[in-house]
């Protein structure tokens, strides 16, 4: 690297940021040296019912495992993020909707309002039966009523379990199903870039499949004819008519769930990963203060769905726990145009933006006319997250968006951390196109190589491990504390394993590589690849699947998926359509493959087990280089496999 692809602190960020680098060197030392003290103290920005006294309490190690934060506090998420804004910025806007169409009307709510619209939520939500602890399932296009759910749900102490929107009745079936989930709050339809999504017509078909499910909660957002059965079906609007808005909040234990999240892992089934109360809600609330330098009074944007980690982070949870004001938009970055992201940021004067590489990717390619017919001078800061950000997307999102007055914020986490864990501060780091630089408060990143070593020094590059519980952590995996213990901390004894690969530079800066276990990130959505594979199986004329990631222009990972079919079917481009559309169909558009190659054999070793580091190779063709193939069943596989490659 040259100093060239160094970008310094710019001064005014150096001089007025929150945090400066000797801010960060000082407070990092002490958030490791004295994590009791440091956490107790940055416990005071929320507001306890009964303030903790205990901080972390914790332990990796298989015998003793357990992790807690502020164990004796007492607080509401809702009321935290609500009703303690009201003395002060009762008519500060919260929420700011920006529509799918363009010409329609953005909606606004103060904190006041967003208040009143919760308390009612919260009280229809009552009214159906729903108390402390039980399970509401959230599918839900992006519209306000989203952000009233989730924390009418906070509110009451009910654990949200929100589903996105793109997936299928059937991945929506088996999460209602995995939680026991009684009620399901839904809508009539969706929009996004000028269509509709029938998400009642899917959370119908769903329900078959999902006998827990008694009753669902159904907003009436375009006014699309759905079907509504009686005695299940609830229209929103009919029963928040029939209820007050006051709703006192429930006081709840810092380590009770707030919310369940399914991800996808390493194998076929998606896990769900559950957050707590106190320390969820103190690391949200923290890192979007520190990491983007948030000052109420800011427009912020975060682009993500409110259906991934980072909506439910940093849409909802941290930055209405900062009194912020937070804008959530219903539709696509490129519809009606490529103009469209930048538009918005002007409309609302935004200053700060979260999106994900992806979306750069796809708008740097049509071409910088786009952007350069907007102003966009409101915008200070801009923030990445998803998955690793190729440099020349990074160049891009600084020079051309930006135009060079914006520091770029590469946050690295995951649904299990609860909100960022690597990161620059935009006042303190210098950045670098594609490193996400330093560790946030209290966060002990370790690189292990692959017989657990820790490598110490630098330059170093392994497995992504954490040393340290930290706040925002998950707590356990619903109906599988085993298989959290099994996933996370049984690979590297002592430590948590993000399933990361990582390197460290010369200067001590961390650099994420990708995953190194079978998952892969598909436009900065997580995807098993077991997943697909168990989708692709359950077709009638499929015998065996592997799928493997390989490079995509726009995508970030494509998925490719080698497919042996019974004996006796023909292979040919109908079917290839058929079983992409079949995956689509069974988990969601998120997962149909980019390529699918028909092969009459898959690489196995004697023991039966794929060698999917050939099946990566070819296809990212790389077929000149396949390593040792000795150890296979039939090595002649291979050369059909390499001769009859896609794309
Ligand atoms: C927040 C979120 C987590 C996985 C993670 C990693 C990748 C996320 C990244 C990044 C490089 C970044 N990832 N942010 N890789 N740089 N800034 O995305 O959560 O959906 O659980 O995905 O995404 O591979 O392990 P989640």
């Amino acid at each position: 690297m040259t100093d060239a692809d160094i970008y310094p602190v710019p001064t005014n960020w150096a001089k007025d940021a929150r945090v400066d680098a000797e801010t960060y060197a000082q407070m990092y030392g002490r958030s490791l040296a004295d994590p009791g003290s440091f956490w107790l103290e940055q416990a005071k920005r929320l507001d306890w019912i009964k303030r903790p006294e205990i901080a972390g309490d914790w332990s990796f190690d298989e015998q003793d495992f357990h992790i807690s934060w502020f164990r004796d506090g007492v607080l509401n998420v809702a009321a935290n993020c609500l009703d303690r804004h009201l003395e002060k910025n009762a008519d500060t806007v919260a929420l700011i909707w920006e529509p799918d169409d363009p010409a329609a009307e953005p909606r606004r709510f103060t904190y006041a309002q967003l208040h009143a619209e919760v308390c009612r939520f919260a009280n229809v939500l009552k009214a159906e039966g729903v108390r402390k602890g039980d399970r509401v399932t959230v599918y839900m296009p992006m519209i306000p009523e989203a952000t009233f759910a989730l924390l009418a749900c906070a509110r009451i102490g009910a654990i949200h379990s929100v589903v996105f929107g793109g997936f299928s009745p059937d991945a929506l079936a088996g999460r209602i199903t995995d939680c026991d989930s009684s009620v399901l709050i839904t809508a009539d339809e969706g929009r996004r870039g000028g269509k509709r999504v029938a998400l009642k017509a899917n959370a119908d078909a769903a329900a078959d499949h999902a006998p827990a499910l008694q009753k669902m909660i159904v907003v009436k957002a375009t006014g699309g004819d759905v079907a509504m059965q009686p005695g299940r079906d609830i229209w929103y609007h009919e029963a928040a008519a029939a209820v007050s808005a006051d709703c006192p909040p429930e006081p709840m234990n810092a380590e009770d769930p707030l919310f369940i999240l399914y991800t996808s892992g390493s194998t076929g089934k998606p896990k769900g990963v559950l957050h707590t109360t106190g320390g969820y809600l103190l690391w949200c609330a923290l890192t979007h203060e520190v990491a983007f330098d948030y000052r109420p009074g800011q427009v912020y944007w975060c682009a993500a769905d409110i259906g991934w980690v980072t909506g439910h982070s940093y849409i909802v949870y941290g930055p209405l726990a900062n009194g912020g004001t937070t804008l959530m938009y219903e539709g696509l970055p490129n519809w009606p145009d490529a103009s469209r992201i930048w538009q918005v940021c002007d409309r609302h004067q935004v200053e700060i933006l979260y999106t994900a590489p992806t979306a750069l990717r796809a708008l740097m390619r049509e071409g910088d006319e786009f952007v350069q017919k907007t102003s966009r001078k409101s915008l200070k800061l801009l923030g990445s997250v998803g998955e690793p950000i190729n440099p020349e997307a990074w160049r891009w999102y600084h020079d051309v968006v930006g135009e060079g007055r914006c520091p770029i914020v590469d946050t690295w986490w995951q649904t299990e951390t609860g909100g960022h864990m690597i990161t620059p501060l935009p006042g303190a780091h210098a950045l670098k196109p594609g490193s996400a630089i330093r560790p946030f408060f209290g966060i002990d990143p370790q690189i292990v190589d692959a017989d657990g070593i820790v490598q110490t020094g630098n330059p170093a590059e392994g497995n992504l491990c954490i040393a340290k519980s930290w706040p925002g952590q998950m707590r356990t995996m619903w109906g599988d504390h085993e298989r959290f213990f099994q996933t996370y901390f049984a690979t590297y004894p002592g430590y948590y394993f993000s399933g990361d690969g990582c390197r460290r530079d010369t200067d001590g800066d961390y650099w994420i590589t990708g995953r190194v276990d079978d998952v892969i990130n598909v436009s900065g959505h997580r995807m098993g690849t077991a997943e697909v594979e168990s989708a692709l199986v359950l077709h009638p004329l499929v015998a065996e699947a592997a799928v493997v990631g390989f490079p995509h222009d726009i995508k970030g990972q494509g998925i490719y998926a080698y497919v042996t079919l019974n004996v006796g079917v023909t292979a040919d481009d109908d079917l290839r359509r058929t079983l992409a559309q079949w995956v689509r169909k069974e988990i969601g558009p998120i997962a149909t493959p980019d390529a699918i190659q028909f092969a009459p054999g898959l690489p196995k070793t004697r023991s039966g087990k794929i060698m999917r580091r050939i099946l990566r190779k070819i296809a990212e063709g790389d077929t000149t280089n396949l390593g040792d193939i000795s150890t296979l069943a039939d090595p002649g596989v291979v050369e059909d496999l390499v001769a009859n490659r896609v794309g």
